[in-house]
């Protein structure tokens, strides 16, 4: 969403393993869980900080699949991270465009290395005060992680708002996958003013995009709120069957396309309740989203083919938002009932939730906030992992100290989490004495 930033083991070790355990755990399923431990040597590393009340936060990070010392990451408003050590070091230098950029940071690497930025527009520099304003979302390529072009699009369009974008990968072809939220007028409170989820994909690795069309049913308001249609993600499986999830009505939403995008489901499969919206309250955040996430094991693991669905909610209360995963081992027909992923006693805030599967094993992590070693709004940061398809998550804590935010200072909308060859690097904001910055954790099963 439009960001209120100014008014407020090693690969060959670890295929080792996989083998190993894949072949032991045909006679017992217990042998995968005990074979691989959650690393307990974790080091924070702080990729970026700047100034009092106002700093990089909204956190995208993405490991290249073709080399895994390569690391982009992207922070609201324009900020670009970028190492090729395995995160231990990072050079920042800010993006630019002459479409603007606007944050809602996405980034992502392909298969064959390129990377991408996606992000928000502000062609004329005007935030909210030109019709120019979220007229496209921008993706900007590189190959180096610092020379980025001007940015590709999907056709801009100046009559309506276009908002809050995810990218999915397709692993055979390296197509890119985008959707997002198409509003008549962002912010408008008015009932004539409607919200809708778009899709556009670039078979030449961004250098152009289709048509945008509109692939939802039913329309939401453009409020930016639980009534919003919002939170689109892709995805595609391993039959090259395309997913987009998103979030309306305290409903989550599934779209399905057989033919690469071209048509899709003419009524959007409901496929979890999401009680209370994807909109919510947590004491001490300037605002709080618990958009889903739809990500699908491509591994050769046990696992193989699951699409995984997560997100947060507060149904158990406002005083306990969890973290939730659901699956479907059928092309998204039929799907599991919400299993809660942070493992504490009900009563804590679990929010800011991020999943990503490691296409190595097929294992699945998530990132989240937690508060459940504290009586007030100290925050931690977990990440959960699940090695047998999303039935059971184990919980570590990854940050080396907690940290209060404060509801007075953006913290932006999102965090994020990049799986690969073993090598996890979550990446989350904080904030020290009015000072925000964003760290990645060094988690490495080897
Ligand atoms: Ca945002
Ligand atoms: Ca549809
Ligand atoms: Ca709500
Ligand atoms: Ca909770």
């Amino acid at each position: 969403m439009a960001n209120d930033f100014f008014s407020w083991m090693k690969a060959g070790m670890l295929a080792f393993c996989f083998l190993f355990v894949s072949s032991c755990s045909k006679k017992t399923g217990l042998v995968m869980e005990t074979a691989m431990k959650f690393p307990t040597d974790i080091t924070n590393v702080t990729i970026s900080s700047s100034g009092y009340h106002s700093g990089p936060c909204e956190p995208s990070i993405c490991i290249s699949p073709a080399n895994n010392d390569i690391i982009l990451a992207g922070s609201i408003i324009d900020n670009v991270h970028f190492s090729s050590d395995g995160g231990i070091t990072w050079k920042n230098t800010r993006l630019k465009s002459p479409y603007g950029v606007f944050g809602d940071p996405v980034t992502l690497i392909d298969g064959t290395g390129k990377m991408f930025y996606a992000h928000l527009s502000n062609p004329k520099a005007k935030p909210y005060n030109s019709v120019e304003f979220l007229d496209r979302i921008v993706v900007q390529s590189s190959m180096d992680g610092i020379l980025f072009s001007d940015g590709s699009f999907p056709e801009a369009d100046q009559v309506k708002d276009h908002d809050k974008h995810w990218l999915g990968l397709d692993p055979a072809t390296n197509d890119l996958l985008m959707s997002w939220t198409e509003f008549d007028k962002y912010g408008s409170k008015d009932w004539n003013d409607k919200s809708r989820i778009l899709f556009s994909v670039s078979r030449d690795q961004g250098e152009s995009w289709s048509k945008a069309i509109t692939i939802s049913q039913h329309e939401g308001d453009c409020v930016d709120d639980d009534y919003t249609t919002e939170g689109a993600v892709p995805a595609v499986g391993t039959d090259g069957t395309y997913y987009i999830v998103w979030s309306v009505d305290e409903k989550i939403y599934l779209d399905i396309s057989h033919d690469k995008g071209k048509t899709w489901l003419t009524e959007d499969r409901l496929i979890a309740t999401q009680p209370g919206g994807w909109a919510f309250d947590i004491p001490g955040i300037s605002r709080s989203n618990g958009m889903p996430v739809i990500k699908v094991d491509h591994s050769k693991g046990h696992h193989r083919g699951t699409i995984y669905v997560s997100w947060s909610d507060q149904r158990n209360g406002k005083d306990d938002t969890d973290v939730w995963c659901i699956t479907s081992k059928d092309q998204g027909k039929s799907w599991s009932k919400p299993v809660r992923v942070n493992d504490d006693k009900a009563g804590k805030q679990q929010f800011f939730s991020a999943m990503d599967v490691d296409q190595s094993t097929g294992h699945v992590f998530f990132v989240f906030y937690d508060r459940r070693n504290h009586k007030d709004e100290l925050t931690d940061v977990y990440v959960a992992w699940s090695s047998d398809g999303g039935k059971h998550f184990s919980n570590h804590k990854i940050s080396e100290t907690p940290f209060a935010p404060s509801a007075d200072v953006f913290f932006g909308d999102y965090n994020d989490i990049s799986a690969v060859n073993g090598r996890i690097r979550p990446i989350w904001t904080r904030m020290d004495n009015g000072q925000l910055s964003v760290l990645t954790a060094l988690i490495d099963f080897n």
